[in-house]
């Protein structure tokens, strides 16, 4: 179904608090050079540049407290973009941002009444807490957070009353690498995985119609976060975790184009991009790209390819 063009938030968070390895800072600027903004306006769609969020503490803190800085910051800001009818887009900036954005959209949904449904694109779980992780990285934990689990006491405002992310509405597809603590909390709250032996089995279109059908039939908000490493490195080098056998160029935007056709995502995160080990802005590039595809770009102009629709002479 052809989207009415939607009211589109660029909104920039040059976060590297949550890793070990510098240069995420700079993934907005790159996101924006390569064209982010300019490519969502060029497809018809009103979009504003809201420019970078600014937390209320020094941009070089780090540590818990300059992450729950962050996170307040960017929860407040994709709340009140929803609230104003937009769709966010959060350029990051490492993936502890996701603890600020899905944190706001579950806000949001707590007053609409919607589910929220939450599509984790990477080759992490990010399901670590600050007892499995082996790094104390945390953006390889904001999944573990989001849906209550312990030890992140002051990352939230109101933590007692906050809505929690329910893990049986987290989807993670592109999955590679999982640390052993992860794994058994991945398994015990039951969130679904279409890992990469998934995807070589089934493609991609077959697990995401499924997801798709029980968000759409939930009336749910999909929130897509999509980490840079999700990618095969091989189109996407500019990232500090790459993992081999990611997703290829086509299996991304095949995914991106069956999420616009859903109509159902409500907000975007495009995280880790770290451009001082990308390769001449092509990982940013390829971001574009995807994002592009998300919001309407199509090779032709078509309805969802059927099978019945192929010529036959
Ligand atoms: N990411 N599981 C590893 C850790 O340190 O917890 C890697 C995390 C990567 C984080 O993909 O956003
Ligand atoms: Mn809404
Ligand atoms: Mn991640
Ligand atoms: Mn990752």
């Amino acid at each position: 179904t052809m989207q009415p063009a939607a009211s589109i938030a660029v909104i920039g968070a040059p976060i590297e608090v949550g890793t070990s390895e510098p240069g995420a800072l700079m993934g907005p600027a790159a996101l924006r050079t390569a064209g982010l903004v300019r490519s969502l306006a060029d497809l018809g769609h009103a979009v504003s540049d809201l420019g970078d969020v600014v937390p209320d503490c020094p941009r070089e803190a780090r540590g818990l407290p300059a992450v729950a800085a962050w996170t307040r910051a960017l929860s407040a800001r994709v709340a009140a973009s929803l609230g104003a009818g937009a769709l966010p887009v959060v350029a990051g900036g490492d993936h502890s941002l996701s603890l600020g954005t899905v944190d706001g959209a579950l806000r949001h949904c707590a007053r609409t009444g919607r589910p929220l449904f939450v599509l984790w694109l990477d080759a992490h779980a990010d399901f670590n807490t600050p007892a499995t992780s082996p790094s104390g990285n945390l953006h390889g934990m904001p999944l573990a957070a989001l849906c209550g689990e312990p030890g992140f006491d002051g990352l939230f405002a109101d933590e007692a009353s906050r809505p929690r992310l329910d893990p049986t509405r987290l989807y993670l597809v592109g999955l590679r690498s999982i640390d052993a603590g992860e794994r058994a909390l991945v398994t015990a709250r039951r969130v679904a995985v279409t890992d990469m032996r998934d995807i070589d089995e089934f493609g991609v279109v077959a697990p995401l119609r499924r997801i798709l059908e029980r968000v759409g039939a939930a009336g749910g908000h999909l929130h897509v976060s999509l980490d840079v490493d999700f990618l095969d490195p091989g189109i996407a080098p500019g990232v500090g975790t790459t993992v081999p056998g990611g997703a290829t160029f086509r299996e991304a935007h095949l995914i991106m184009e069956m999420l616009h056709d859903s109509g159902l995502v409500g907000s975007l995160d495009v995280v880790e991009l770290n451009p001082f080990l990308d390769e001449r802005g092509r990982s940013a590039r390829v971001l574009v790209e995807l994002v592009a595809s998300l919001f309407g770009r199509r090779i032709l102009d078509r309805p969802t390819p059927v099978i019945e629709a192929v010529p036959r002479d």
